[in-house]
C-alpha cells in the first residue's frame, strides 16, 4: 500500500511512521510512505500556507492553493508511475467516525492520501474540489491533523498480511468481531499472591474457547452495551451467549 501524508510536520509523520510494527511493515516492503509539504508549494515569498477567514473569527484558515498545488504534485508523482489516482482523505472532527469496519475497508486500497491539516480550518473550496472523504478519529479537537493521519496509518498497516508476525492477531482484536477482548495473563502463574484462573491451566482448548467468550461477553456487557445489543441485532450471539448473558442478569 502507497500512504502520501500532506503536512506541514513531514519529521512528525516520518518518525512515528517509523518505529514499531509499522516501521516493520516499511521496512519489509509491504507499504511506503511519502510526506509532502504544502509549505513547498506556497505562491508566495513568504511560504505562506495560511490566511485569516473571510467574515472574520478568530484563527487562521489554510489556503486552498498551496494544498491544491502540493495534491497536483502527488498525484502527478502516481500518474507518471502508471499507478490509478489514490483516494484523499482528510483528517477532520467533522469527519464519519472511524471505526475499525471502515479501518478494514481503508486496508484493501492500494493507495491513500491523508490531509494532516492544521489552524481552524482549510478553505472549502478545496475540500470541495481535492477531498473525496473526510474522517474523524473521534469527538475532540487537536491542533493538527498529523496525529490523527497516524492513528489512521497505525490502525490501517496492522491489518496489511504479513505486517504482524502472527496472521490471526487482527482477527482476535477488540472489535475485530464487534465485541471487546476479556483478560489475558502471562507468567507468573502466583503475581503476589493473585493466581491466573485455573481454566487458563488446564489445557482443555474447548473450556479455555468458552471461558474467554464469556469474559468477552462480560466485559462488553459492562462496559459497552450498545455493541452486544449490536451483535444480537447481526444475529452474531449464540444461544449458549445469551443463555450467560442472561446468567450475568
Ligand atoms: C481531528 C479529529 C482534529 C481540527 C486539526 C482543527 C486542526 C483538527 N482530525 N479527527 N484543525 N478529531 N483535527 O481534531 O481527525
Amino acid at each position: 500500500m502507497d500512504i502520501d501524508v500532506v503536512t506541514l510536520f513531514p519529521a512528525m509523520v516520518e518518525h512515528a511512521a517509523r518505529v514499531g510494527v509499522t516501521g516493520r511493515g516499511i521496512e519489509r516492503g509491504i507499504w511506503r510512505l511519502a510526506c509532502w509539504n504544502p509549505r513547498d508549494h506556497a505562491t508566495d515569498g513568504y511560504r505562506r500556507v495560511d490566511d485569516r477567514p473571510f467574515g472574520g473569527g478568530p484563527g487562521m484558515v489554510m489556503m486552498a492553493e498551496p494544498l491544491a498545488a502540493c495534491l497536483q504534485a502527488l498525484h502527478a508523482r502516481r500518474a507518471g508511475a502508471g499507478l490509478p489516482r489514490a483516494r484523499v482523505l482528510h483528517l477532520s472532527p467533522r469527519g464519519a467516525l472511524l471505526t475499525q469496519r471502515r479501518v478494514a475497508e481503508l486496508a484493501t486500497l492500494p493507495a491513500l492520501v491523508l490531509l494532516a491539516s492544521r489552524y481552524e480550518a482549510v478553505d472549502q473550496r478545496l475540500l470541495d474540489t481535492e477531498v473525496d472523504d473526510e474522517v474523524s478519529i473521534g469527538d475532540y479537537v487537536l491542533s493538527g491533523g498529523e496525529l490523527a493521519a497516524l492513528v489512521l496509518i497505525d490502525a490501517v498497516v496492522r491489518l496489511l498480511p504479513g505486517v504482524t508476525n502472527d496472521a490471526r492477531s487482527p482477527q482476535c482484536d477488540s472489535f475485530a468481531d464487534g465485541l471487546l477482548e476479556g483478560p489475558q495473563y502471562t507468567r507468573p502463574e502466583a503475581y503476589r499472591g493473585t493466581a491466573v484462573p485455573p481454566v487458563l491451566l488446564s489445557g482443555h482448548h474447548a473450556l479455555i474457547e468458552r471461558w474467554r467468550r464469556e469474559q468477552s461477553l462480560r466485559v462488553t456487557l459492562s462496559r459497552r452495551p450498545d455493541l452486544i445489543e449490536a451483535a444480537r441485532r447481526d444475529g452474531r450471539l449464540s444461544r449458549a451467549d445469551e443463555a450467560f448473558l442472561r446468567e450475568l442478569g
